[in-house]
């Protein structure tokens, strides 16, 4: 009998993460803008979070960081000469698409892609939307290279089919998985796709903080893969404003599972109403809601409960809350963390983990993850050199230990020492993950 796994593929730090405020409506992001960052201090709690999913029994992959800063991307605007040159043109004149090319956001894989299983999806492989990022510069940068990288660790196309993103309009904005959930009896069953989304293409969008995902966005995704069960609620205005620029901010779900905050949907009822009806005849939904008078938006958006990771552990039968270090931090997000693991809901328990270099620029564990459920045979067609091991992350601690700098100011980025210090380290990585040669843009052009 084939068994079919949830894997998650984890996007490793690259050496010029950075605070640098590049994300309106990420409240995080915001506030700790112009603060020191340490990204060996990120990739290795990157790493240790990946271990622990690994010693629980679940299968793990590791997607590579971008080349940043996005040198390609300078001369595509128009700043020439050497790559150094390009650097201090940019930096003098335009500092902010100076920072915006220097972001290493492709660590929250949560936003690399939507995923539809083979079993949901209209010809039985699995499918890859990599997102388009439009709504922030610096992440808009992300897709052709999410493109390759996805292609990489899925290449065979009769198992695989990776789309091109999206069309780079504002109406099909786009931000991946962060926004859709996947309810099953087990991971190997039909399921019911929830596509939230956050405005309509044409409607004329007055909040506070942008809304990243058009309905449009989601039902060009579905079509094209033709995932089944869909429903698409939208996400409360509230939680937008309120800081919730993505859908998994105040909701996650897994198996049966959807656990979610009040104001998480515009339309409670409907959404429930709609799930219900997409399940009839496969499972029995379990909605466990968390009221604001028990967990109040503000103190949401601090603790981050909801961006867990729930997951279902080989051997136990309910549902693990792999929540963020700040969950427990919290004394209301915390107390709600408890009480869940205490009734006889259908998470069992909750565990910790420290993602504080991520969270700073509002990315918890479930941002730092693409989910995707395979069977085994779609398992070993996946690129072995990213699988992770033991042994793998031992590589990457000691190659980040060497590699990257344990300090960076914003100011740091204009160094060009950085961009050598980055070229040269990604080149060892690709190495270490069998990339190939010609990975990277700057493999490319040399
Ligand atoms: O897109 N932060 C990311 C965080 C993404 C979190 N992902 C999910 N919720 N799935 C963002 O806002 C901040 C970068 C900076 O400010 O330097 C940033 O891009």
């Amino acid at each position: 009998m084939t068994s079919v796994v949830e894997a998650n593929c984890d996007g490793l730090v690259g050496p010029t993460h950075s605070y640098v405020g590049l994300s309106p409506g990420n409240l995080a992001s915001t506030r700790n803008a112009g603060e020191v960052s340490n990204p060996r201090g990120a990739a290795l709690e990157g790493l240790s979070k990946m271990r622990r999913l690994y010693d629980l029994g679940l299968p793990q992959f590791v997607l590579p960081p971008h080349e940043r800063p996005a040198i390609s991307f300078l001369k595509q605007i128009g700043f020439f000469g050497s790559d150094e040159a390009v650097l201090e043109g940019v930096w003098k004149t335009a500092p902010a698409l100076a920072a915006a090319a220097c972001s290493a956001s492709s660590m929250w894989a949560a936003n690399a892609a939507t995923v539809t299983p083979s079993a949901d999806a209209g010809d039985g492989r699995v499918h890859f939307t990599p997102a388009n990022l439009l709504t922030n510069l610096h992440r808009s940068l992300e897709g052709a290279q999410t493109t390759r990288v996805l292609r990489r660790l899925f290449p065979d196309e009769r198992r695989f089919a990776v789309h091109e993103p999206l069309p780079a309009q504002p109406h099909f904005s786009d931000e991946g998985a962060a926004n859709h959930v996947r309810l099953c009896a087990e991971h190997g069953a039909p399921g019911v796709n929830l596509f939230v989304w956050g405005r309509e293409a044409w409607e004329h969008w007055e909040g506070r903080f942008p809304a990243r995902q058009t309905r449009e966005a989601f039902e060009a995704i579905q079509r094209r893969h033709g995932a089944a069960r869909a429903v698409f609620p939208r996400q409360a205005k509230a939680a937008i404003a309120g800081g919730a620029f993505h859908n998994d901010v105040v909701c996650v779900g897994t198996r049966e599972c959807l656990f979610f905050h009040e104001r998480a949907f515009e339309d409670r009822a409907a959404m429930e109403r709609d799930v219900r009806a997409a399940a009839k005849g496969l499972f029995e939904p379990a909605f466990v809601e968390i009221s604001e008078a028990e967990l109040p938006m503000a103190d949401l958006v601090a603790s981050y409960l909801f961006n867990s990771q729930l997951l279902v552990v080989p051997g136990e039968d309910r549902l693990l809350l792999l929540a963020p270090a700040e969950t427990r931090d919290n004394p209301r997000a915390h107390a709600v963390a408890e009480a869940l693991a205490a009734s006889n809901g259908p998470i069992g328990r909750v565990e910790y983990v420290d993602v504080r270099q991520s969270m700073r620029n509002g990315g918890g564990p479930a941002c730092l993850r693409l989910r995707v459920v395979l069977t085994d045979e779609e398992l070993e067609a996946a690129n072995p050199a990213q699988h992770f091991t033991p042994g793998l992350h031992t590589t990457l601690a000691d190659w980040a230990e060497r590699r990257y700098r344990d300090s960076l100011k914003p100011g740091d980025l204009a160094d060009p020492l950085l961009l050598t210090e980055s070229r040269e380290a990604l080149d060892e990585l690709t190495q270490i993950l069998d990339l190939g040669g010609d990975f990277y843009p700057f493999q490319r052009t040399a």
